[in-house]
């Protein structure tokens, strides 16, 4: 039986990170898998995070069963940081594995409310969207997302776009450093995405995975907030993984806000159910960790205060790219690295160039010219530049 099994597309993202690995060269400089990376190049375990694993060590007496939606604590915890002011009688939470695994609950549930559903996505976004989707056999439609030509957003064409969602249909925004482009839209913007949302019904599904990330740990939510305010119905996928740097802990969140009362209560019920089909509790070190630290103020703010760091490593790194540009190309044309938000930008390279950056100055970019900004430092930001100048990009 297990002879039938076809060969599965691998995820170039991950293959790249092996190919990265098995380089011999000397220097080499990986751009590839978004995981932050310290100016040493290492993915540090945050200050908080140890000492939160200390006090659990310490403190915790069992390790017997949660509940089918994680602890109160946790998913408390999420809704303050996501959503600041929680609209406690219209929210349903469950814990999840990781962001992924809030997106693909998120997507059942929505399934399971509308079987008719198409998914409304940005063109490009993150490979894991529409390999899930096309998994589960669910019906999407890519809305224009990038213009090549800005490296900014297609605003026209994504708001033309989206208008074609119909009533119940799932619109999946980025909440903030969209992947893999790093355009974002500005708060304006999303209020004119909410005006759409609004006059046809779709309902928005917000994937939030780099809150932290951009402009800060609030400025970052603004948007997501402003949508839980505007709307009926919204989905929210969360994800620990890049702000707490707890990647392989698996902690997410999926959210979702209804009609308060019976809505509630069903769309609560319903999710705890996936959880039970899937993988009965979700895991719960990771997301003890993050309620730990979110809920005693000097963890919380030593924690906040290194995710700043890591921010404004990444925005000292942009900045430094985009003028080493300027110089070498005697022009501006690089001034969207510095605009750009989150951990990644889409240079807006072809393969052919990509390739040719690896070939000859060993940088690891993502095919479709993405680059982890946070796989530099000082002494590798030239390095690029040279590279992309000589690539003819
Ligand atoms: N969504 C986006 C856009 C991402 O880039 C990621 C990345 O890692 C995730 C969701 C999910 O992250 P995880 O499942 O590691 O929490
Ligand atoms: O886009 C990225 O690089 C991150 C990490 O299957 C990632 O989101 C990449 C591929 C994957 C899971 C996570």
């Amino acid at each position: 039986m297990l002879s039938n099994l076809k060969p599965q597309d691998p995820d170039k993202i991950l293959m790249l990170m092996e190919e990265f690995k098995a380089d011999t060269r000397q220097g080499k400089v990986d751009l590839g898998v978004g995981v932050y990376k310290d100016p040493q190049g290492v993915t540090p375990v945050m200050r908080a995070v140890k000492a939160a694993e200390k006090r659990i060590w310490e403190e915790q007496t069992t390790k017997a069963y949660t509940s089918l939606a994680g602890t109160p604590e946790y998913r408390d915890a999420m809704a303050r940081m996501v959503l600041a002011d929680v609209p406690q009688d219209r929210l349903a939470s469950v814990a999840t594995v990781g962001g992924t695994g809030a997106i693909r609950q998120g997507l059942e549930l929505a399934r399971m409310a509308n079987p008719d559903l198409t998914v409304h996505v940005s063109d490009p976004t993150w490979p894991n969207h529409l390999s899930i989707m096309r998994f589960m056999d669910l019906p999407f439609v890519q809305y224009r997302y990038f213009d090549s030509d800005t490296r900014g957003v297609d605003f026209e064409g994504l708001k033309d776009d989206i208008a074609k969602a119909k009533r119940d249909d799932i619109v999946l925004l980025h909440g903030c450093c969209h992947n893999p482009t790093g355009a974002n839209l500005t708060l304006d913007q999303w209020h004119e995405v909410i005006e759409i949302l609004d006059r046809t019904g779709a309902v928005p599904m917000i994937d939030l995975a780099y809150q932290g990330f951009g402009d800060g740990l609030d400025a970052d939510a603004e948007a997501t907030r402003l949508v839980a305010r505007s709307l009926p119905q919204v989905l929210i996928a969360a994800s620990c993984s890049k702000n707490f740097g707890i990647y392989r802990e698996r902690t997410g969140i999926l959210m979702t806000l209804t009609g308060d009362g019976g809505a509630r209560d069903m769309a609560q019920g319903a999710m705890a159910f996936l959880n039970r089909q899937t993988y009965s509790f979700p895991p719960d070190h990771g997301a003890r960790i993050v309620s730990t630290i979110l809920s005693d103020e000097a963890l919380r703010n030593d924690w906040k205060d290194e995710l700043e760091e890591v921010r404004n490593t990444m925005l000292g790194l942009r900045d430094q790219l985009a003028s080493e540009l300027r110089e070498l190309s005697g022009s501006d044309r690089f001034d969207f690295i510095a605009r750009h938000r989150g951990m990644f930008s889409r240079l807006g390279a072809t393969p052919e160039q990509v390739q040719k950056v690896k070939d000859e100055s060993a940088v690891y970019m993502v095919g479709d010219s993405r680059l982890n900004i946070a796989g530099l430092n000082r002494d590798t930001v030239p390095v690029l530049a040279r590279a992309i100048i000589d690539a003819g990009i």
